[in-house]
C-alpha cells in the first residue's frame, strides 16, 4: 500500500517511483492488447488516437483519428474503455494512493498510451499537467505513469525537474512554458531521468516539470498514463463529467 515514506518523497520532490504493481502476466497481457489496438484487431469507436510526427517535432502533431494498422501511433486515449487497462487502472494501490491524495470518488481525466516508436518519437517539450487548455473547474488531481517497455535514456524516457511542483501552475494557459521559464526552472543538472524497467510505474505530481525526447534506439517506449482526479470535477466546456475509476458509479471492467 502507499506508504507514508511514499507520500512525504511525492511531496518533497513531486514524484515517486512505486516500482512494479503488476505481475509479469499482466504486464504481458497490456503489451498485446495495446499492440492490437493499434494494429486495428481490437476496435473501440471514437478512440483517440494521434500518429507520431516523422520529424520528432512536437509542432508538426497532427490532429486524431484511426490511420490504420501500425505500431507508429505516439498517443492514443480513452484506455478506460478496455477490460485490461481498465482493470489495472483500478488496482489496490491506486486505490490507496488516490484516496489519500485526492478523495473517496475518483474519475479520470485520462487514460493514455503515450509511445515513442523505435527510431522515431516526438520531443515532448517541459511542460505541466494542468491549467486553461485542461478545460477543468478544479485541479486536483495526481498521475501514475507505467512503463510498458524498458524506458531508458536512449529510447525516449520521462525527464523531471525534482521539487518544481512547489513552483504552482507556471502558465494560467497551462501546458507548455516559455523559453524564459524553461531556462530558469529546467537546467540540465537539476533534472533526472526517470529510467524504468517494463511494469514499474510513477507517481508525478500534476505540476511537477516534466519533458521527454526522441527514441533513437530500436526499442520502443511504450508507457501508459493516468490523470486520476475527484470525481466531481467537470468540464469547463460543456459541464460534463469524467468516467469514474473508484468510488460511487464506478465502471467495472468488461462492462464498458
Ligand atoms: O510519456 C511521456 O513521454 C510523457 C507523459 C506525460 O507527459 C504525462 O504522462 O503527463
Amino acid at each position: 500500500m502507499f506508504s507514508s515514506a511514499e507520500r512525504a518523497a511525492w511531496e518533497k520532490d513531486g514524484y515517486v517511483r512505486l516500482g512494479q504493481v503488476m505481475t509479469d502476466a499482466e504486464l504481458a497481457a497490456l503489451q498485446q492488447r495495446i499492440d492490437a489496438i493499434m494494429m486495428g484487431e481490437i476496435v473501440y469507436e471514437g478512440m483517440f488516437f494521434q500518429i507520431d510526427s516523422t520529424t520528432g517535432n512536437y509542432g508538426d502533431l497532427t490532429g486524431s483519428g484511426y490511420a490504420g494498422p501500425t505500431l507508429n501511433y505516439r498517443k492514443i486515449q480513452d484506455l478506460e474503455r478496455d477490460p485490461l487497462f481498465l482493470a489495472y487502472m483500478q488496482k489496490p494501490i491506486f486505490r490507496d494512493i488516490t484516496r489519500a491524495l485526492v478523495g473517496e470518488n475518483i474519475s479520470c481525466f485520462r487514460a493514455m498510451f503515450m509511445n515513442k516508436p523505435a527510431h522515431r518519437g516526438t520531443v515532448l517539450p517541459y511542460h505541466q499537467d494542468g491549467g486553461g487548455q485542461w478545460e477543468l473547474d478544479r485541479e486536483k488531481f495526481v498521475t501514475i505513469w507505467t512503463a510498458l517497455d524498458p524506458s531508458t535514456l536512449a529510447n525516449g524516457c520521462v525527464q523531471i525537474i525534482p521539487g518544481s511542483h512547489t513552483l504552482g501552475l507556471l502558465s494560467e494557459r497551462g501546458h507548455t512554458i516559455t523559453p524564459e521559464q524553461e531556462a530558469q526552472y529546467c537546467k540540465e543538472e537539476d533534472s533526472i531521468y526517470l529510467e524504468a524497467k517494463p511494469g514499474e510505474s510513477f507517481l508525478l505530481h500534476n505540476y511537477v516539470l516534466h519533458r521527454s525526447g526522441v527514441n533513437t534506439s530500436s526499442q520502443s517506449r511504450r508507457a501508459f498514463s493516468v490523470v486520476y482526479m475527484d470525481a466531481t470535477t467537470r468540464s469547463t466546456r460543456n459541464g460534463g463529467g469524467f468516467p469514474v475509476i473508484f468510488g460511487d458509479g464506478a465502471l467495472i471492467p468488461g462492462r464498458v
